[in-house]
């Protein structure tokens, strides 16, 4: 075992002009980021002149919302991704894209490819796609069920995975003299034929630099944590305790265990939504001025979106309905619902304050305080077995991005937990994982 000390990895979690639901109304913020190549670029190179692990970008293939009142839209993560790849030289690069929306071949390959490009920088978050609206972009009438969709991934993943170990490394001989290329012999075909794809392999995109891009996962109900159990490396997860994210962190290190895999290979990373002032009070006063620029209509159809229901069934200033907190499972996002009603009866909130309570971090947790606070309450976590390290969610990019760096990564330098600056040149080294055994080469 490595005498090294442990230390924390985090992530730059960026989204438009925040993550805040109203950071693109702010006096500084440019309303038009989501669209804007050089914002984004802004925001990498502040994130790697840093020394984050990576950039993280979330996705789903449909609208956000109706576009009302924020910004409902997104560049598909892997050609932003693959843009900001030439930007930069060192952070990794993890994109969200579903395993219910996508083939594996062409995801594998498109994965693969921004490895290649990008020096072996690439990470998948693999999500199932919670939501109702995105089926209907593919030809369904109906999302697929819950169990099912998890389903697919498992097998997704199996494939992927074949696809990218279908190169071996030394595959490619390239020798003029003889005038042969490759050696058929380490190009392996999969002939796959499963519940879910048929594929017979192998990729084209020679085997990736990191062997196959970081697998990261986000989905944290039953099914998702045995599904991270089996596959994740990296896992992306909210909670809004320290004693919900210790208890879901020594869940999964558990379940990773009994899948038969290293827990430590397997890093957690909660979602923190920090909002940074010198003072207490001047924390509390940014705070309020996200809040006071939220239309709490968008807060009420994405709360009835999660809950699948209509907004009508909600009145502000009273709890949610009985019927919300007797309903079986549902077959959208499990963890999210139920991280919402936990919340909800825990604080016995109101629905007014619950759409308060998501603005910021959609129910990430959120911390309201000085710097000093703010680093020792991820030095908390993380020393007390509730994290990894975390996702950085600034309410508003890239002033929130900003305060973290110059004024919370300081502290944590101090006390030997951050990286000062790069050691390795790919995710997987940023991260202190091996690059994976291929399966087709003993
Ligand atoms: C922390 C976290 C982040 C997520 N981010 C996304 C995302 O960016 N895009 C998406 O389609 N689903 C996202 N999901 C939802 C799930 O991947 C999935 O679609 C859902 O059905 C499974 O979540 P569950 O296992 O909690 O039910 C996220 C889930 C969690 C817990």
């Amino acid at each position: 075992m490595s005498a090294r000390r442990r230390r924390l990895h985090l992530n730059a979690f960026l989204m438009e002009a925040g993550h805040h639901e109203a950071a693109w109304r702010l006096p500084h913020s440019n309303p038009r980021a989501d669209f804007d190549l050089r914002h984004w670029i802004e925001l990498a190179q502040l994130a790697e002149s840093a020394a984050f692990d990576s950039l993280f970008l979330a996705d789903g293939p449909a609208l956000i919302g109706t576009g009302e009142f924020r910004p409902p839209g997104q560049l598909e993560p892997l050609t932003l991704l693959t843009a900001l790849s030439q930007a930069t030289s060192r952070i990794g690069l993890i994109a969200t894209v579903s395993s219910t929306y996508n083939e594996p071949y062409n995801l594998a390959r498109r994965l693969a490819s921004v490895d290649h490009v990008s020096g072996g920088r690439a990470g998948w978050n693999i999500v199932t796609s919670a939501g109702a609206d995105e089926a209907a972009n593919f030809g369904l009438d109906d999302r697929p069920g819950h169990a099912e969709r998890y389903a697919r991934a498992d097998e997704f993943l199996k494939v992927a995975k074949a696809l990218w170990d279908s190169w071996e490394s030394e595959a490619v001989v390239a020798d003029k003299a003889t005038g042969r290329y490759a050696d058929p012999a380490r190009l392996h075909p999969l002939g796959h034929r499963g519940d879910h794809f048929k594929v017979a392999g192998p990729l084209n995109v020679e085997r990736p630099p990191q062997g196959y891009p970081l697998l990261v996962q986000a989905g944290s109900s039953e099914d998702g944590k045995d599904f991270a159990a089996r596959h994740a490396e990296a896992i992306f997860t909210a909670h809004t305790t320290y004693e919900r994210a210790a208890a879901f962190y020594a869940d999964i290190k558990a379940r990773t265990r009994a899948a038969g895999r290293d827990p430590d290979g397997v890093v957690v990373l909660p979602g923190i939504v920090p909002y940074i002032g010198s003072t207490e009070e001047e924390a509390r006063a940014l705070a309020r001025q996200f809040d006071e620029l939220r239309v709490p209509e968008y807060g009420l159809r994405q709360l009835a979106a999660v809950f699948e229901t209509e907004p009508s069934v909600f009145e502000l200033d009273a709890a949610l309905p009985e019927f919300i907190l007797a309903r079986p499972k549902l077959e959208g996002s499990q963890s999210r619902s139920d991280l919402i009603i936990e919340l909800a009866v825990r604080e016995r909130l109101t629905v007014r304050q619950i759409i308060s309570r998501l603005g910021g971090g959609r129910g990430h947790f959120e911390f309201v305080g000085t710097p000093e606070q703010v680093a020792d309450t991820i030095i908390a976590w993380f020393e007390g077995g509730a994290a990894d390290g975390f996702n950085i969610m600034a309410p508003a990019l890239p002033s929130g991005l900003a305060a973290f760096i110059e004024h919370v990564l300081p502290i944590l330098r101090g006390k030997g937990l951050f990286r000062e600056e790069y050691e390795g040149t790919t995710l997987r080294e940023h991260y202190g994982l091996p690059v994976p055994a291929n399966q087709f080469h003993d």
